[in-house]
């Protein structure tokens, strides 16, 4: 007879789940016994690193991935990257252990307290099933939820002794819509004030990216003769950022925001929540006279909004809806934003002539996993994104996803046969959150380049402390870290690279080799604004 985990682990490779990332205890060795040939383990030495690969592979591969936890601590491990997975909208599956339900009432050692508690309110749904055998059909259940939109993080605690129980017949293997269309009245509603509009400007989240609606967003673009901004705090690249449309990443702040967008009437939001601020500058939401319509598939993301009328629909499926009803104008397009200036020349160099020498030697078709806060401005000025899939960070501002996402970004570009070379830039602080995750990059032979520039500082809390006269915050600067010999601890080659003149060479040695390199770069300890 069929055990719940013979029907589970069937299920799983029915709907293609068959990476299980995550960190092993106890409470879960009954469910991994006898571990499927078929299937691959990805060990993440800690649990927060498990959750980001996993969402990095979610994101890269374009479908929802498993990530194993060990019961409680495990999951509290992990639970400042699923916070981040919420925010990224990315469908993962996050199960984890549960003790003995013979002894739950009494508590043992490792028992999870509540356990479907735990992760609220950062999942769509959480559940620890009532018998062992309602186990597959809720993971069928967790499947479902996670992908339909908004798509995001689902929990199910699972009983180490479910697993030998007898189970019911395998649940049906069922597919749901991925997306939706806006209803077609409010569409032609958007269109019509976009036709009538005197000077509309286009502003692009993330969902445009998840849906690959780059071809679509330019099309708009170029209908309207639209001027397009990336929404603030971007966690995906929406546009391509040489086109002569393109204005740039929207400030994260109330006022500076209302600011960039002065002169137009309509601005239309599109995949993105409005807005992301981040430090409290007030001011008005939009500038006088505007009006903005905003396109989401997430209902709440709908109803927070301070200000504007809203569409629920998918961002490709909408561009779609909209370049069918809208006339093309004859207004002229947009003139192309000025290039920067050459950055100017110190040593240690400055972040901004680091990211121009890192854009000079950029593959074409590379991939940006980026958390380097304080110099992102500069990073965003110097490389542009020029291709859609190809930029990604979190959307979340909780510190210790990226090194973990490039890390599973880099294993769906092999495992999907892409190939494409995926770099990593994270700061000399955020480097340390998720660290481990460098190991299993190492133990996967992964080509990851990780640029680290090192400030010896969390150089954007100064700013952050600057902007709000907030002086004597302890706890800023970062003496006595050795980035490289941390790397070489966990299997990973590094070099310093004390010249900008030897990174071309450095990157490209560490796209060749097989294994992750890690290229710490001094750079000055220059403290750019916060806005
Ligand atoms: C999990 C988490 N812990 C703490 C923070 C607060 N925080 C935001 S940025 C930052 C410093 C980042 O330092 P670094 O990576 O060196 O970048 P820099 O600001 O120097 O460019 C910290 C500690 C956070 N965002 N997330």
């Amino acid at each position: 007879m069929a055990t719940v985990r013979d029907t589970t682990y069937g299920l799983l490779r029915e709907l293609d789940l068959t990476i299980i990332f995550g960190n092993p205890g106890s409470t879960e060795e009954p469910f991994l016994q006898g571990f499927p040939a078929d299937f691959r383990y990805v060990h993440a030495l800690h649990e927060a690193s498990a959750m980001a690969m996993a969402d990095g592979y979610a994101q890269a591969t374009g479908r929802p991935a498993h990530v194993n936890l060990h019961t409680a601590p495990g999951t509290g491990n992990g639970m400042g990257n699923l916070v981040t997975a919420w925010h990224n909208k990315t469908p993962l599956i996050v199960t984890a252990g549960q003790q003995n339900r013979e002894m739950l009432l009494i508590e043992p050692r490792l028992a999870s307290r509540r356990a479907a508690e735990l992760t609220q309110p950062y999942v769509k749904w959480s559940y620890e099933p009532v018998r062992a055998q309602d186990i597959p059909a809720a993971f069928m259940r967790a499947y479902a939820t996670a992908v339909q939109p908004p798509a995001g993080p689902v929990f199910l605690s699972l009983p180490l002794d479910d697993w030998d129980r007898p189970a019911d017949p395998s649940p049906q293997v069922r597919e749901v819509a991925t997306r939706y269309a806006p209803d077609p009245v409010r569409l032609r509603d958007f269109a019509a004030v976009l036709a009538a509009s005197r000077s509309p400007v286009l502003v692009l989240g993330a969902a445009v990216d998840r849906a690959g609606a780059w071809p679509a967003a330019v099309a708009l673009a170029e209908r309207l003769a639209a001027p397009v901004w990336s929404a603030p705090a971007p966690e995906r690249a929406v546009f391509p950022e040489d086109h002569p449309h393109f204005r740039g990443v929207l400030p994260y702040a109330i006022g500076p925001l209302a600011e960039a967008l002065r002169g137009h009437d309509t601005v239309l939001v599109l995949g993105a929540p409005v807005f992301r601020y981040y430090p409290h500058v007030p001011g008005d939401y939009l500038p006088a006279g505007a009006r903005l319509l905003h396109v989401t598939d997430d209902p709440d993301e709908s109803a927070r909004a301070p200000v504007g009328e809203s569409a629920l629909g998918d961002a490709g499926l909408t561009l779609a809806g909209l370049l069918d009803l809208l006339p093309a104008t004859d207004r002229p397009a947009p003139a192309a934003r000025p290039e920067p200036e050459p950055p100017a020349e110190s040593s240690p160099p400055s972040a901004d002539a680091l990211f121009a020498a890192l854009a000079r030697h950029w593959p074409a078709d590379g991939v940006l996993v980026q958390e380097s806060p304080s110099n992102l401005a500069a990073l965003r000025r110097r490389l542009r994104i020029t291709r859609p899939g190809s930029y990604f960070t979190m959307a979340s501002g909780g510190l210790g996803f990226g090194l973990p996402a490039a890390v599973g970004i880099a294993l769906a570009e092999r495992d999907t046969g892409r190939g494409r070379p995926v770099v990593a830039v994270i700061g000399d602080g955020s480097f340390h959150y998720s660290v481990q995750a460098l190991w299993t990059a190492a133990q996967l032979r992964l080509p990851l380049p990780v640029v680290v520039p090192v400030n010896h500082q969390y150089a954007i809390l100064k700013a952050f402390a600057e902007l709000k006269h907030t002086p004597g915050v302890p706890a800023l600067d970062l003496p006595g870290l050795d980035v490289a010999a941390v790397a070489r601890g966990y299997g990973c080659a590094a070099e310093v690279v004390d010249r900008l003149d030897q990174l071309g060479d450095a990157l490209g040695a560490a796209l060749a080799a097989d294994r992750p390199t890690v290229l710490p770069v001094p750079i000055s300890l220059d403290v750019p604004r916060i806005l």
